[in-house]
């Protein structure tokens, strides 16, 4: 619960997650957790989860091509699922025009659904395994040795360690909910953490280089989000230097006794920041977003893609017209047969602590306040800290 870069803010309260696992338990071919309307969907519209069936299991929406000029609509989406699949490759490599087919997509998915799985990113795939498996070694060792390492500490850069049950996501503006069934180690080169454990020797090498990576991956995607927006191509780029971004590996152990009701692996939440960069792992009991009509449903796992969403920083810069979606992830079937360990690895892209965040001007309009008033990033990431976890704790932001 300490973790400056926990994503809070909405409960999971008065939702299908506060069920317990057994009770949201349903046969194969039958739409799952959270979904209502589910089995009245269109034929075809969703497969049955064949391996995990507190879900109903999405079909991909096509990833989104490119033939000449034309792109591809990935229309279908609504009827596939609600996150649709982007490749971004033309926007590095491609013509004028199919840049603004990649910024078209990437806007109307920010806007319908705050998500979409990234493909075509060239991202280095030996730099994703490198952080995965130094990672599942460090979880992989003794509770004691791993308890060393602390949530929070004096080291800048430094590494936070947050065991099982320290976190619960959902936990709103006061309402507190059962922790997640998860643990994680969190870095920020702009936040302050606890020292970097002697093992595994290659953690923080690897945990860098993933970071250095990734931003500039991120730097992309600014460039495409100012395309989406009509935007000069660097309108971002001073508002993001020196930003505050930090990567979490989160670790989601084989559930040995039945989650407490409404325990979740990771509770209902929306992510505060600008924007998300996440690596999913296909196991049993994955990622689940809100859509707009309230039904929760699965994001689509595509090997060597990320998962994209933004995060309620960019909504409000957006005056609300982008949305920044509640997500959680569920909990594996009962099935001691299969495995169901999942780990996932999440690149949070923020702000640097004096950037201002006011409505846009392509949503400013003349005579109509902007919802929000004007407010830095660091007052912003404070107030949302504070809202989460009272006014006692105090996040430590670095930069400046
Ligand atoms: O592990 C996942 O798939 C999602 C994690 C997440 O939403 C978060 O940590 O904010």
């Amino acid at each position: 619960m300490d973790c400056p870069f926990a994503n809070v803010e909405t409960a999971a309260g008065g939702e299908d997650g506060d069920l317990p696992r057994r009770q949201h338990h349903r046969g194969a071919g039958v739409a799952g957790i959270g979904d209502p309307t589910g089995s009245q969907r269109r034929p075809g519209s969703t497969v049955a989860c064949d391996r995990d069936d507190t879900c109903e299991r999405l079909r991909p929406a096509p990833a989104i091509r490119f033939q000449g000029h034309r792109m591809k609509q990935a229309a279908e989406a609504g009827e596939r699922g609600p996150v649709p699949i982007v490749d971004i490759s033309p926007f590095t490599t491609g013509e004028v025009r199919e840049k603004g087919d990649v910024a078209e997509a990437v806007r109307a998915a920010c806007e319908e659904i705050g998500f979409f799985v990234m493909v075509g990113h060239g991202f280095p795939e030996d730099l994703v395994t490198r952080i995965y498996d130094v990672s599942r070694a460090f979880f992989d060792l003794p509770a004691q040795e791993k308890n060393e390492i602390d949530e929070s500490g004096p080291v800048m850069g430094g590494l936070m360690h947050f065991g099982l049950g320290k976190e619960a996501l959902a936990a709103t503006l006061g309402g507190e909910t059962i922790p997640d069934l998860k643990e994680t180690l969190d870095f920020g080169p702009g936040f302050f953490g606890d020292r970097w454990p002697v093992r595994p020797a290659d953690l923080e090498p690897a945990w860098r280089a993933y970071y250095e990576a990734m931003s500039t991956l991120a730097a992309t995607l600014r460039s495409i989000f100012a395309a989406a927006l009509g935007l000069a191509p660097d309108y971002f780029e001073d508002k993001f230097r020196g930003h505050l971004s930090s990567l979490r590996v989160i670790d989601y152990p084989e559930q040995s006794a039945p989650p407490a009701p409404g325990q979740l692996r990771a509770g209902a939440h929306s992510d505060y920041g600008v924007l998300t960069i996440l690596r999913t792992e296909d196991a049993p009991g994955g990622l689940q977003v809100r859509t707009r009509a309230g039904r929760w449903s699965g994001v689509p796992h595509i090997p060597g893609s990320f998962v994209v969403n933004i995060g309620d920083a960019m909504m409000r810069w957006t005056n609300d017209h982008w949305i920044s979606t509640r997500h959680r992830v569920v909990n594996p079937p009962v099935d001691p047969a299969r495995p169901t360990r999942r780990q996932s690895i999440a690149y949070f892209h923020n702000l640097p602590r004096d950037t201002v965040i006011e409505c846009l001007p392509p949503f400013r309009e003349k005579g109509v306040p902007p919802r929000y008033p004007p407010i830095t990033y660091g007052e912003y990431a404070e107030l949302r800290y504070r809202q989460a976890h009272g006014n006692e704790k105090q996040l430590r932001l670095g930069g400046g």
